[in-house]
């Protein structure tokens, strides 16, 4: 993903209202301001499996049931392409699906690929993973199971913490 201008906290309050679910394209038009560009704090790997590790998966809790997206970062320490194919939530909702947004709308994808050497990021106004009817209303302080599927490395578990949805992280 390229790098977003900074966008102003006006995007990042309508990002917000709409929620994942927003049709149109206010939910997906853009990207919340990055905080800073200067060296981010390296964020804590939460799950890693051979050559890919999982980073700072969160999932900003939903206004309503209907619909949450949720958010993390993939690097690649490996030479060789990954995909991430399918993405399970169990415990919340029986449709994940992957999507991204094209031209300030957001579009339905097959997967990502995550490049070797280098990271696949998911976050506000970009790759984001849809999650629909949702069973229970998930808490922030609690978090949910994922359950990634990546083509070469295999299944990858990752605990999503789920946040407020305000949150914005320190670095993707
Ligand atoms: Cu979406």
């Amino acid at each position: 993903m390229t790098t977003t201008p900074m966008t102003g906290v006006a995007v990042i309050v309508l990002i917000l209202a709409a929620g994942c679910g927003g049709s149109g394209t206010a939910g997906h038009g853009g990207s919340p301001s990055r905080a800073s560009v200067a060296a981010p704090a390296r964020a804590t790997p939460a799950a890693s499996v051979g050559n890919l590790v999982i980073m700072q998966p969160y999932l900003p809790r939903p206004p309503v049931k209907d619909m949450a997206a949720l958010y993390f970062t993939v690097r690649n320490t490996g030479p060789g392409t990954d995909h991430l194919d399918r993405i399970e939530v169990a415990g919340l909702s029986s449709d994940a699906t992957m999507h991204t947004v094209r031209n300030h709308t957001m579009v339905r994808v097959r997967g990502y690929r995550v490049p070797p050497h280098g990271t696949l990021v998911l976050r506000r106004g970009g790759n984001h993973v849809m999650l629909t009817d949702l069973m229970q209303m998930p808490k922030a302080g609690g978090s949910v199971l994922a359950r990634l599927f990546f083509r070469h490395t295999g299944e990858i578990d990752v605990d999503i913490p789920v946040v407020s949805q305000t949150y914005v992280p320190s670095s993707p």
